[in-house]
């Protein structure tokens, strides 16, 4: 696979000014990074760089033999017709990256005229956005998959993946990112991958996040995500898997469907605000917001079908927000361990999950009446 990398107006510059919003990594080092991370996929990138809108359309137009593009305009993102014109008209899946927050600067920031012909908008990921970019694409062009609105608000969407042949169990995952505007379900995409690969039919949930998400909005989403997708797979069995943030909200609404439920795997899950609030760490203003707006402490497991697998060195959320649960949940505390590699199925980790997902689906189908057991 090979990608193309168009950077746009002043990243130029990167490294040079503004490091409280840019980073103080210059471009000639963002190239490295990013050729580094698509080395460790299988991925080889290209990249070019223009101050200049005509250029810019001009890379786009000749991005011959690439599969896919990764695009940060920088303010003609703003401004430019002519970009997403451009990027429609070559037909290759596009992912839009800005570096900084565009939706918590200055108001014309938020308002990209290039992503609706892109098949993703990253932003405020800082530098690793464009890593998550890649991955994206990566995983695109993996395992099809189609996108499914729940709701009516346009963060009510789940990416459905289907095995090749007939489906073992669903698994539904619900993506971390202390349910801030600027974490996607990206996060949980190779996971998704890697488990329809495996058999099950997977459904990648989206959900409101920010100032319409957090609490109840998250929450109440996941719940409808849950809901829907359950109504159209009758008597399929049915697994959550939720990291970080998604491991509260998947707790949570595990423990509101518990006769529908399987199993619900933890990844690193957050299970007490109160201590993530007080902790004075990353995540602690996301914390008490949700607390400040009514959501309960503390979530707790659906006895008899919770695990919750924690690296004993996550940065983001201490170990104790599982073990404190290991009475009434399976609790596997993976040694040198941190928060994100949870989402890396090659992590020695992952076959603990995948064999927690095929028992329970395995019991689930012998319990249920007319559906075969053997695969
Ligand atoms: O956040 C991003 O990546 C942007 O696309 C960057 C653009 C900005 O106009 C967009 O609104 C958001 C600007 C790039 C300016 O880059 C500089 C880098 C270092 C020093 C000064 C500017």
């Amino acid at each position: 696979m090979r990608v193309l990398v168009i950077n746009g107006p002043n990243l130029n510059l990167l490294g040079t000014r503004e490091p409280e919003i840019y980073g103080d990594t210059t471009q000639e080092g963002l190239e490295a990074l990013i050729e580094g991370w698509g080395e460790s996929l299988g991925v080889e990138t290209l990249f070019t760089q223009s101050n200049h809108e005509g250029e810019v359309v001009d890379a786009i137009h000749q991005a011959d033999g690439v599969d896919g593009l990764i695009i940060n305009p920088g303010a003609l993102t703003h401004t430019s017709r002519s970009i997403g014109d451009a990027i429609s008209s070559v037909g290759l899946p596009a992912v839009e990256v800005h570096i900084s927050n565009i939706q918590q600067r200055e108001p014309w920031r938020a308002v990209s005229l290039v992503a609706s012909s892109c098949v993703r908008t990253i932003f405020g990921r800082g530098l690793d956005g464009y890593q998550d970019a890649l991955r994206h694409l990566h995983n695109r062009a993996a395992t099809p998959f189609d996108t499914v609105a729940y709701g009516p608000h346009p963060d009510n969407v789940a990416d459905i993946r289907r095995p090749a042949g007939e489906a073992s169990g669903l698994v539904i995952l619900i993506h971390g990112g202390l349910w801030r505007q600027e974490y996607e379900r990206d996060s949980t995409e190779t996971l998704a991958v890697d488990l329809t690969g495996r058999g099950f039919v997977t459904w990648n949930i989206e959900y409101r996040r920010g100032r319409e998400g957090r609490w109840p909005g998250s929450a109440q989403d996941v719940v409808s995500a849950i809901d829907f997708v359950i109504r159209e797979m009758p008597g399929m069995p049915v697994a959550i898997v939720g990291h970080s943030a998604g491991g509260h909200l998947g707790l949570w609404a595990a423990a509101r469907r518990p006769d529908v439920i399987g199993m619900m795997v933890g990844l690193a899950p957050i299970t007490d605000l109160t201590a993530m609030a007080g902790a004075g760490a990353v995540g602690s203003r996301d914390a008490q917001r949700l607390l400040d707006r009514g959501a309960p402490a503390t979530v707790d497991p659906i006895t008899g079908k919770t695990m919750l697998v924690h690296g004993k060195e996550d940065e983001i959320v201490p170990v104790s927000h599982s073990t404190r649960l290991s009475t009434g949940a399976r609790v596997e505390v993976v040694p040198g361990m941190g928060h994100f590699p949870m989402l890396d199925p090659k992590r020695e980790h992952w076959p603990l999950v995948v064999a927690e997902l095929g028992k329970s689906s395995d019991q689930r189908r012998s319990e249920l009446p007319g559906l075969s057991t053997d695969r």
